[in-house]
């Protein structure tokens, strides 16, 4: 036999799929589809990461093993590619990011089909081609015809390393997420999608998918609802009102002062008022240069000033209460000014600690003398009027009964959930298919004329005033209005790279469609997603948007289902040997590249799929990769060891049975890791034996082919087994042969344990007895003696009992 050459096998097989398709899917209303997806890469110019394959390799498995289980499986692949590095890079050496990013899908592509991949390459998809990013720009058209897409002035977080405006998302404790550098804020014209309209659908439909709790709680926190009331606080010696937005309205009788934004229009208004303008205008330009996450971080010494020369009235006691500024109250949610409870809440106490302010109790229970108590299931309200004596929930139905009755406010529900900055002041991204007209406002490209494509420049940086470099490019903005016909200016900025990767699960359903982002009928067979697998890291972002968008195409007809992925998974990320997160840096990167020169791509796959708990983060072990690579050579000697028989072997087939069983179980349970330990044990059973059947090795070879494609089809060949694995079926296994057939019988005498004995679980207890007799060790103990009794516990114990 030939020595194992996992090189030359894989490329093999590699080049025979490549020609053959076996993976190529079409629709086919007699089978049963199943959609298998993995977050498509940005293709960087680092090439694959070993963190890549694992998920790659996890869902491979799923769509192999589904596949020969009779499934109609679409298991698709394509690029994420707009997006800054590409950008940054073009820049700096004057290339163009299409060509620096052909490249690097070129290598990418290299190196995934070296893994031996199951994807269907014919579905391929970019999102930075004009025949994909056409449909991009479609659906950005429909959501600003439906009013989800609207213009505004607002401050946005500002890298000015970048110089790019940022998401909320975007920005990691006060700094870019791509660059590092901390983020100031600037007034900007944006394009804003209206996620909020879709706030409580986020949420709720949840119900209806199967993602781990971990990930529905990040949606659900990251959305934000919660229930309160808006309450109204007259201004004293007015009649104007500060409304707040309050979740404990039950506490209104404990409220005694109030706090707006620094950017609240009280300020101005009360301009000649407010006795220490001065002071409030130097404490506002303070925090206005602060991120809001440094404004709400928790455990920093509040700061503040008071609004010196008007007062507000507490509704509940009549009681006239200061109001002041502090940097901990945001403009951006609720109604940017709250009531101060500083007994019940944890910020409001250290507030009103550090200036002195009045703590009044309101819910017994804690001890407000040390710190707020901010329980609201076991307390009882106090000092409180007429909700003295209720629990809390009681207490908040009937203030907001009496809130309502007296017209000071009403019910109302928030979330932290903000509109969706859409712009960019970018080059290398989709064009925002839109045209201002001085007539007719802002106008969008009709369908016939999209793509909007991205002109030529010679400069990609954005202009120093942070406008896009698309708006230096004359015959570009310059344009006709649709509607009028008049001159009229295209809108400069370009989509953020969430937008391409919001809607590209469908396109993958019919990538060269020109009518439609995809056809009708590839729509209603493939979508939704039946198992979506991707990092932590997009559990919020990612996920959230391509639910919006998903969920406005289903309010727009195009798709049928009101949630995009039927089922949601995370992997867990491959750290360096050292355990720490691999890069650069760190200098601790494995390249997959080395580990299938030198183990070739089966040892990878198998590695990354043994190397541990798939939800879990790793570290990267040689040691591992060896034995992997030992596992597959021994494997590959199977060959020396096969008889003719066409049936399992007898002393095999419960092991088998159970083996198939465990496979087909650990594959759709994440749990390749106790997969692969099966095989090693079934084939250490195998050698023990040292001569096993066809059958035997059949299975065990469509058993270890999800995971080891090439050496599991090559030894297939060499046996010469019918066509190739990948049109045989899935193994089957039987349940009762799953359970073990012999058991070791403990023999004892008088009660004590004498021996052992291998036998039948049904056999009788006469067989039992004679095999018994047999038994040297047993024999001394029996010799000359009487058997009075044997008891037999079927399949547990054997006890003679002598005189
Ligand atoms: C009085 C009160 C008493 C509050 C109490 C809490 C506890 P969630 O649950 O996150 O929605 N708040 C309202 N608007 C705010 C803003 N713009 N900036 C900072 N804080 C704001 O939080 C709602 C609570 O956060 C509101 O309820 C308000 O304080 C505060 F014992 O009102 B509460
Ligand atoms: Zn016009």
């Amino acid at each position: 036999m030939e020595m194992y050459n996992p090189n030359a096998i894989e490329k093999k097989w590699q080049k025979h799929w490549d020609e053959e398709k076996p993976f190529k899917t079409e629709i086919d209303s007699n089978k049963e589809k199943f959609y298998a997806l993995i977050e498509f890469p940005y293709p960087s110019g680092q090439g694959l990461h070993v963190g890549h394959p694992r998920p790659y390799t996890a869902l491979d498995i799923v769509s192999r093993k589904r596949r020969l289980q009779g499934q109609n499986v679409l298991y698709p692949m394509g690029w994420d590619a707009f997006g800054l590095p590409a950008e940054n890079y073009a820049i700096k050496n004057k290339v163009h990011p299409a060509i620096i990013t052909e490249k690097n899908i070129k290598r990418f592509k290299e190196q995934l089909k070296s893994i031996g991949l199951s994807f269907d390459w014919d579905r391929e998809i970019n999102t930075t081609d004009p025949n994909y990013y056409k449909w991009t720009q479609w659906i950005f058209i429909k959501m600003f015809e439906k009013g989800l897409a609207y213009k505004k002035e607002m401050p946005i977080n500002w890298c000015p390393s970048c110089k790019v405006g940022l998401a909320n998302e975007e920005v990691v404790n006060g700094s870019c997420e791509r660059c590092g550098s901390e983020v100031v804020h600037k007034v900007k014209n944006q394009w804003m999608l209206k996620i909020t309209e879709y706030a409580n659908r986020l949420i709720d439909d949840l119900s209806d998918v199967d993602y781990p709790e971990k990930i529905k709680s990040q949606q659900i926190n990251w959305i934000g609802r919660s229930y309160g009331c808006e309450l109204d606080f007259l201004i004293k010696d007015s009649e104007d009102k500060l409304k707040v937005y309050t979740t404990r309205p039950d506490t209104v009788f404990g409220a005694t002062y109030m706090v707006i934004a620094v950017e609240h229009p009280l300020i101005e208004k009360y301009k000649n008022k407010i006795d220490n303008f001065d002071e409030i205008l130097d404490y506002k330009n303070e925090v206005i240069k602060k991120s809001e996450f440094e404004r709400t971080e928790l455990n920093k010494s509040k700061t503040g000033v008071e609004l010196k020369g008007i007062k507000a009235i507490n509704p509940a006691t009549g009681k006239e209460i200061p109001i002041f500024i502090s940097d901990y109250v945001l403009m951006t949610y609720g109604t940017g000014a709250i009531m101060a409870v500083p007994a019940h809440d944890t910020r409001d106490y250290e507030f009103a600690t550090k200036f002195n302010l009045p703590i009044v109790e309101v819910v017994s229970g804690g001890d407000i003398s040390k710190e707020a108590y901010t329980d609201t299931e076991t307390g009882i309200m106090i000092n409180s009027g007429f909700l003295d004596g209720l629990s809390v929930k009681d207490a908040k139905e009937k203030i907001a009964e009496f809130i309502e009755d007296k017209g000071l406010g009403y019910k109302k529900t928030n979330f932290k959930l903000r509109d969706w900055v859409f712009t960019r002041q970018r080059y290398w991204g989709e064009p925002i298919p839109l045209v201002y007209c001085e007539d007719c406002g802002w106008v969008a490209v009709p369908e016939e004329e999209l793509p909007v494509k991205l002109p030529e420049v010679k400069e990609y940086e954005p202009t120093d005033d942070g406008e896009s470099p698309l708006a230096k490019i004359e015959s570009y903005v310059n344009t006709i209005c649709p509607k009028c016909g008049k001159p009229a200016k295209r809108e400069t900025d370009t989509m953020p790279q969430w937008a391409g990767s919001s809607w590209y699960y469908l396109r993958y359903l019919d990538p060269k469609n020109k009518e439609a982002l995809a056809s009708k009928e590839s729509i209603e067979y493939y979508a939704p997603v039946d198992w979506y697998n991707g990092g932590m890291e997009h559990t919020t972002l990612h996920l959230l948007y391509s639910r919006f968008w998903h969920k406005f195409l289903y309010d727009i007809g195009v798709v049928n289902t009101k949630e995009p992925y039927m089922k949601r998974t995370s992997h867990g990320m491959i750290l360096g040997n050292n355990g720490e997160k691999m890069s650069k840096s760190r200098g601790n990167v494995i390249n997959p590249d080395d580990i299938i020169r030198d183990f070739g791509a089966d040892t990878l796959r198998t590695y990354e799929m043994f190397i541990g708990d798939f939800e879990k983060a790793v570290p990267w072990s040689e040691n591992g990769v060896k034995g992997c690579r030992k596992f597959l050579e021994k494997v590959w000697k199977l060959q020396g060891i096969v008889n003719d028989k066409e049936e399992y072997t007898k002393e095999l087939e419960s092991i088998i049975h159970k083996t198939i069983k465990k496979i087909t179980e650990d594959f759709e349970n994440l749990k390749f890791n106790t997969a692969v330990a099966q095989l090693m044990t079934l084939l250490n059973e195998f050698n023990a034996h040292r001569s096993i059947s066809k059958l035997d090795i059949k299975t065990f070879l469509i058993l270890l082919n999800p995971v080891a494609p090439h050496i599991t089809e090559e030894i297939w060949e060499r046996i010469g087994f019918e066509n190739h694995i990948y049109n045989t079926t899935w193994p089957v296994y039987d349940e009762k042969k799953t359970v073990d057939s012999t058991i070791e019988l403990p023999i004892q005498v008088n009660g004590k344990l004498r021996s052992t004995l291998t036998v039948s679980k049904d056999e009788s207890q006469e067989n039992i007895m004679n095999q018994v007799k047999d038994i040297e060790s047993i024999n001394k103990y029996l010799d000359g003696k009487n058997i009075v009794k044997i008891i037999y516990v079927n399949g547990k114990i054997f006890n003679i009992v002598v005189k």
